[in-house]
């Protein structure tokens, strides 16, 4: 049994489709806390951090919305590092994925944090090699110290975590520059290709035991790694993603191993999502991660 605390972060300044505001709204109403709740988690709500609408921030051409960003990463990050130092699990429920330079950097201040990035993108731009301005394309460059040097310094100096500490799983698009970027970077990559060709639970299980020697870890779920088929509800799909299986086999090795010590929701867009699927399966799996097993999973 846990302490969980939930915090929303309806932010969607980072990309440029509008929606992702609402996944805190999204994925609530998919019972979240019922569904921890139910494993016998003791669950609150602490609401949302305040995040103001695209209408009234500034542009920032090569990292867009770049001040009203690293406001509120610096409001979240104050936020989870208080629910850390009550010894509480935090879930935090995007916006987009810009929202975990805060989440992470505050879980950090905890103590040498590990983080397991899930998603479909690499998330590793900078200003420079970004095509595309936008913040959520780089929150874990700017994590491992890389980047707008406003951003990184949420983080302190250097980033919040180290870059061997740092597994990036389920990756199937990453631009050609921020590819440079990665490699020499030593961050850990297990893309598609490796989960194809090994299995899903062999690179899991690599992946594991990579962040073993961590006493804790972040897991940041970007719901854009699901396959679209099923996950439509995401601003920038990519074919080719994890299956139903894949996915709750990731959080079931992971429940096992004990490693994750915070948690990140994010990228879910219920506007272009069918019938709040999406965030449906967002709960499913974070109640994989907190400990259901299929066995009781009533049908
Ligand atoms: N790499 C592209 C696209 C992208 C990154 N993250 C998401 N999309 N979700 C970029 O804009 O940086
Ligand atoms: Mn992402
Ligand atoms: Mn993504």
């Amino acid at each position: 049994m846990r302490d969980v605390e939930i915090l929303g972060v309806p932010m969607d300044l980072g990309q440029d489709r509008r929606g992702v505001d609402m996944g805190p709204s999204a994925i609530r109403y998919a019972r979240l806390r019922g569904a921890l709740r139910e494993l016998g988690h003791r669950v609150t709500d602490l609401g949302n951090v305040e995040v103001p609408i695209p209408e009234v921030v500034e542009e920032d051409e090569r990292a867009r919305h770049l001040s009203a960003i690293l406001e509120v990463c610096e409001r979240v990050a104050k936020r989870a590092a208080e629910t850390v130092s009550r010894g509480a699990f935090p879930v935090f429920l995007g916006g987009d994925h810009s929202i975990s330079i805060g989440t992470v950097s505050g879980a950090a201040e905890a103590g040498r944090t590990g983080v397991l990035w899930v998603d479909a993108h690499a998330d590793f731009n900078t200003p420079e090699t970004s095509p595309s301005g936008n913040i959520h394309g780089m929150p874990l460059a700017v994590l491992t110290g890389r980047g707008h040097p406003e951003l990184v310094s949420i983080g302190g100096e250097g980033g919040s975590v180290r870059p061997e500490d740092v597994v990036l799983l389920g990756v199937r698009s990453i631009d050609r520059e921020e590819r440079d970027l990665l490699l020499g970077s030593g961050v850990r990559v297990y893309t598609m290709k490796e989960i194809d060709a090994y299995g899903a639970a062999r690179v899991v299980r690599q992946a594991i035991s990579d962040l073993a020697h961590l006493e804790r870890v972040h897991l940041s779920f970007d719901l854009d790694v699901i396959d679209p088929e099923i996950a439509p509800g995401v601003g920038t799909p990519v074919r080719g993603g994890l299956t139903y299986r894949e996915a709750h086999l990731l959080m079931e090795l992971l429940n096992e191993a004990g490693i994750v010590t915070s948690l990140d929701i994010v990228e879910v867009n219920p506007i272009l999502d069918v019938r709040n699927g999406t965030a449906a399966l967002a709960v499913e799996f974070a109640a994989s991660l907190m400990g259901r097993h299929i066995i009781s999973v009533p049908r």
